[in-house]
């Protein structure tokens, strides 16, 4: 049985880049992987996906027959991949392959709040899907932006209730002492949580801290594994978290 990756994300986040670099490093390290494009609405794609959805469900197409503009074809598409679920389903089994990397759309809220993602997590992902929540370093780089993705991640997990990771993604655009701050937040509580009472004032600060205190009871704070698909680094990482997953710590065979 595959272990089914799904990459999530807000806009712009890194899904596909990473999409593509975590395929190289899989190919180069001879895993048996495959990539499937999930977004109807993708332009270009860094990488070329084994099964693209974009074969099933066309963005202009849907703009046509449905006589909407691109937002609301984006929706309309996104419910119309539900349709093709089962085929899709089929073409990646005919693969038989340890891995499969999922791309999802660039709005985040049109996979993580439709009907139809969880109908395609359950269908697709069966038991061993997991999904890879991207953390744009732009954002996380602030106190208050980190704690928002660490929100943002946590709702999308309550959403499809299956195993997550959380992966920084472009860590080349962050300063050493940046990076550093990152890592000392995702080792120590507390240090976020003064980074964060610091940043800002008044009722932002009060409401700040009640939301810090509901994600630090809820526990569902998981440390982001840093990445940089220009300095093609982090994938081993992302794969050994994939192995305690789902491999118990061992190596799925190569083939
Ligand atoms: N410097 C740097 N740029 C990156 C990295 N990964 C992605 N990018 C850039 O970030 C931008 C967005 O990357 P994508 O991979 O398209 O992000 P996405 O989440 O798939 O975007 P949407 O599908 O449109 O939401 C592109 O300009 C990428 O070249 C990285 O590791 N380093
Ligand atoms: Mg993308």
């Amino acid at each position: 049985m595959s272990v089914n990756v799904f990459v999530v994300g807000p806009a712009g986040s890194g899904k596909s880049t990473f999409t593509a670099a975590f395929r190289e490093w899989m190919i180069r390290n001879e895993y048996d992987m495959i990539t499937v494009n999930l977004d109807p609405g993708a332009e270009s794609l860094p990488y070329v996906p084994d099964i693209d959805v974009r074969d099933l469900v066309n963005l202009e197409d849907v703009m046509n027959e449905y006589g909407l503009g691109p937002n609301g074809a984006q929706i309309v598409a996104a419910d119309l991949v539900a349709n093709f679920v089962e085929d899709l389903k089929r073409e990646i089994d005919s693969y038989e392959s340890d891995y499969v990397l999922l791309d999802t759309p660039g709005q985040l809220e049109l996979f993580a709040f439709r009907a139809a993602s969880s109908f395609i997590v359950d269908t697709l992902g069966e038991e061993t899907a997991v999904l890879a929540f991207m953390f744009d370093p732009i954002l996380a780089k602030t106190p208050s932006g980190f704690v928002s993705l660490l929100m943002l991640s946590s709702t999308v997990h309550f959403r499809f209730y299956i195993p997550f990771l959380n992966i920084l993604s472009k860590i080349d655009l962050l300063e050493d002492d940046e990076l550093e701050k990152i890592a000392r937040w995702c080792s120590n509580w507390d240090a976020l949580y003064d980074s964060l009472i610091k940043e800002s004032g008044g009722m932002q600060k009060e409401l700040n801290i009640q939301i810090f205190r509901v994600l630090e009871d809820m526990q569902v704070f998981k440390t982001p594994i840093p990445t940089s698909a220009k300095m093609f680094y982090g994938y081993d990482d992302v794969y050994a978290t994939l192995q305690m997953l789902f491999g118990g710590g061992e190596d799925l065979e190569k083939r």
